[in-house]
């Protein structure tokens, strides 16, 4: 069954215009710290700001839930907020509980992520070495609590996203340039590291509205 996290309760003003809150300043205040489009490399972005940014945003799930699409029959669903002028892409992930992503990659891309609700688990793997058929070596596991923000590159390696609590969490993730919705990513093999390539890591909706199958 789909469904938002809780209804959307967005604050209108008396004109019907609606009113920025504080998540679509956090929006804007990525796409400004991101500039303006200008290829997609992503090399002078500092991500320190990007981060700032998000810690500085305490998470109101009446603002964030229009976004919030969540599908129990999935591990998790990918929700488009934000193209950031072509730099990047900024979604909202929906966790169902007791399931977990795949072990990926994140295609050469900065990845920033604040929870927004619940705690989520995250376990890092070594990158694996190509030929080898070995499991993969964990090297962190973390737990990150609501309004905790965390970064992650292919650098640092690869990881797991778990939600091990009894309800939805949900998350939302910047990625910039936006490497994997152009050209996928790769997912990895627990025990033997074998490498397979996701060539769409598609949306389940965009900008509030759900996509068809
Ligand atoms: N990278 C995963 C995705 O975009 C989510 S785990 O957090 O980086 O599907
Ligand atoms: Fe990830």
């Amino acid at each position: 069954m789909t469904c938002t996290i809780l209804s959307p309760l967005r604050q209108q003003e008396t004109s019907g215009e609606a009113k920025m809150d504080r998540f679509d300043t956090l929006v804007e205040s990525l796409k400004d710290i991101l500039g303006p489009s200008s290829g997609i490399t992503s090399d002078d972005v500092d991500v320190g700001d990007l981060m700032h940014a998000m810690e500085q945003y305490a998470s109101d799930d009446r603002e964030w839930s229009p976004y919030a699409m969540a599908d129990a029959s999935r591990a998790y669903t990918r929700n488009l907020v934000d193209e950031g002028n072509g730099k990047s892409n900024l979604l909202i992930l929906v966790w169902s509980p007791g399931k977990a992503s795949p072990i990926h990659d994140h295609g050469n891309a900065h990845c920033v992520m604040k929870i927004l609700r619940g705690t989520l688990t995250e376990t890092r793997y070594d990158f694996p070495d190509g030929d080898k058929n070995k499991p993969m070596q964990v090297k962190s596991t973390s737990h990150h609590k609501e309004n905790a923000v965390a970064y992650m590159a292919d650098e640092l390696g690869v990881h797991r996203i778990s939600n091990e609590g009894s309800d939805f969490a949900v998350s939302l993730h910047l990625y910039t340039p936006p490497n994997v919705a152009k050209s996928g990513c790769n997912i990895f093999d627990l025990r033997s590291g074998k490498k397979s390539h996701v060539p769409k890591c598609g949306y389940f909706s965009k900008f509030g509205r759900i996509l068809k199958e």
